[in-house]
C-alpha cells in the first residue's frame, strides 16, 4: 500500500524533529522515520549549548517553556590558561548570551510537542533507500520486519553523519571538504555540582579540558585524549585527577559518572547539500568539532531555512527558497566551521610535542583576554555563528 505525505523526514534528531514541528506550524504534513527507539534518542547525551538565536527559535515556536524553566542562561565563558582564568563577558561585548540546555532535553520537548499535536513520528523504523529524487521521491523503510514505501514531495535527510541521506547523493553530484583532528574528546556526565557558574575552556600544557554542566547537580566534563584512546583506559580516578589538573580546579568534587563516551573530532562540509527533491540538514550536511558548540545550533538553523523554503513553495509555488537553500546554509556552515576550527586549534595540542605551537596558543589566548576587539570576535561567533546571518548579502 503506497502511503503519501508532503515531506518525508529521515531522522529524529534536533534537525528532523524541529523541521517536522516548524512544518506543522505552517500547516504542512510530514512523517519522521527514526531507526532508534524513543527511549534511545531521548537519552542520548550530546550537545549542551544553544546560541541565543536557537533558544529564541524554540521559544517563538512554542517549545521553549521547559528550556526557560530548567535551562541555564549564561552571559559569558571562562578561558583558562597559564594558571589563570579570564572571563569573556558576552553580554558586555555583544549584548547576548547562551542557554545551557541538554540536546536530549530539546529532543524530548520536540517529540512531546509533535505527538501532542498528532505528529507522525515513527521510531524503530529504518530507512533503507531513497528513490525518485529527481522527480517523484519515495522512501523505502523497514518497520516490524516489513518493508514499506512512503511517497512524498520532498525528502529531508536529517539522519546525521552516517545516514542514508548523504549516501543517496550520486557520485560527482557534490564535493566534500574534510579535516580530521588527531585528538578526540573523552566526555563524561557526572552527578556532581559544577565547580563553576559558567563554562571553562582550559588550555593546559597536558591538553584541553572543558567544564560544562546540565543542572546545579549535574556536570558535563571533557578531556582531550588521543584519538585511539578507548574509555576503558580512563578509570574514574584518572579522569578526575586529570580534570582537576587541567582545569586548575582542586575543588572539583568527584561524582557518579552516569555517561561516558569518546567523540571523534572532525570537520566536514558537503557542497551542495541538495540533490533534486532531497535536502540535507544538520550533521547529514556538515560536521563540526564540538569545541565551538555549533553542531546542534547549525542543525536547528538549517531546518529553520528549509521549513521557510518549503512553506513558500506550498503557499506561493515559488522555489526561490528551495533553490537558495544550499547556499544559504553553507554560508552559516562555513562561518561555524571556521570558528570551530579556530577554537579547536587554539585550545588543543601537546606542549611536549610542539612547544612552539603551545607558545603561539598562549600568545593568542593572552591577546583574546586583553584585546576587546579579539574578545568581541570570539563572543560574536560563540553566540551566533550558526544562527546568525553571514555571507555576502
Ligand atoms: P543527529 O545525529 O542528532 O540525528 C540523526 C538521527 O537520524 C539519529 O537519531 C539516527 O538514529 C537517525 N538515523 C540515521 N540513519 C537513519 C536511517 N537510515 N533511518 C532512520 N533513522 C536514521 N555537539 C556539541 O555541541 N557538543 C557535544 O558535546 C557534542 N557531542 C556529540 C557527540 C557525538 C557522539 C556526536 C555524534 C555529536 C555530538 N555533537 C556535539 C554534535 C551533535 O550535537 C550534532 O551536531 C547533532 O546531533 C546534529 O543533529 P542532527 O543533524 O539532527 O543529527
Ligand atoms: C556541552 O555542554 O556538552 C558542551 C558545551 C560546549 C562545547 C561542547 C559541549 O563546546
Amino acid at each position: 500500500m503506497l502511503e503519501r505525505t508532503q515531506v518525508g523526514i529521515v531522522g529524529a534528531g534536533p534537525a528532523g524533529l524541529m523541521l517536522s514541528h516548524l512544518l506543522h506550524l505552517a500547516g504542512i504534513e510530514s512523517v519522521v522515520l527514526e531507526r532508534r527507539s524513543r527511549k534511545y534518542v531521548e537519552s542520548r547525551v550530546r550537545a549542551g549549548v544553544l546560541e541565543d538565536g536557537a533558544a529564541e527559535m524554540l521559544r517563538s515556536s512554542g517549545v521553549g517553556e521547559r528550556m526557560d524553566r530548567e535551562g541555564l542562561v549564561h552571559g559569558g565563558i571562562y578561558l583558562q590558561f597559564g594558571g589563570e582564568r579570564h572571563r569573556i563577558d558576552f553580554m558586555d561585548l555583544v549584548g547576548r548570551g547562551i542557554m545551557v540546555y541538554g540536546q536530549q532535553e530539546v529532543v524530548k520537548d520536540l517529540i512531546e510537542a509533535r505527538l501532542a499535536t498528532g505528529g507522525d513520528v515513527r521510531f524503530e523504523t529504518e530507512v533503507r533507500r531513497l528513490d525518485g529524487l529527481g522527480g517523484e521521491p519515495s522512501i523505502s523503510y523497514l518497520h516490524d520486519g516489513v518493508e514499506r514505501l512512503l511517497a512524498c514531495d520532498f525528502v529531508a535527510g536529517c539522519d546525521g553523519a552516517h545516514g542514508v541521506g548523504r549516501m543517496s547523493l550520486p557520485a560527482g553530484s557534490h564535493a566534500a571538504y574534510e579535516r580530521v583532528y588527531p585528538h578526540a574528546w573523552l566526555g563524561i556526565l557526572a552527578r556532581t555540582p559544577p565547580a563553576s557558574e559558567e563554562l571553562i575552556y582550559a588550555r593546559h600544557e597536558r591538553g584541553f579540558a572543558l567544564h560544562s554542566m546540565r543542572s546545579p547537580d549535574m556536570s558535563r566534563l571533557y578531556l582531550q585524549v588521543d584519538g585511539a584512546d578507548d574509555p576503558g583506559s580512563w578509570p574514574p580516578n584518572r579522569i578526575w585527577d586529570e580534570l582537576r589538573l587541567r582545569l586548575n580546579e582542586p575543588t572539583l568534587q568527584e561524582g557518579e559518572i552516569v555517561e561516558i563516551g569518546v567523540t571523534e573530532m572532525r570537520s566536514l562540509v558537503l557542497e551542495p547539500i541538495q540533490y533534486g527533491k532531497l535536502f540535507l540538514a544538520g550533521d547529514a550536511a556538515h560536521i563540526v568539532p564540538p569545541t565551538g558548540a555549533k553542531g546542534m545550533n547549525l542543525a536547528l538553523a538549517d531546518v529553520r531555512a528549509l521549513a521557510a523554503a518549503v512553506a513558500k513553495w506550498y503557499t506561493s509555488g515559488s522555489s526561490d527558497g528551495l533553490d537558495g537553500y544550499s547556499e544559504n546554509c553553507l554560508q552559516r556552515a562555513w562561518r561555524a566551521q571556521h570558528f570551530s576550527a579556530f577554537m579547536t586549534s587554539l585550545l588543543h595540542g601537546d606542549a611536549a610535542k610542539d612547544p612552539f605551537e603551545h607558545k603561539l596558543q598562549l600568545a593568542n589566548l593572552t591577546y583574546i583576554a586583553r584585546s576587546r576587539a579579539a574578545a568581541t570576535a570570539l563572543a560574536e561567533n560563540y553566540t551566533s555563528a550558526a544562527t546568525g546571518v553571514w555571507g555576502s548579502s
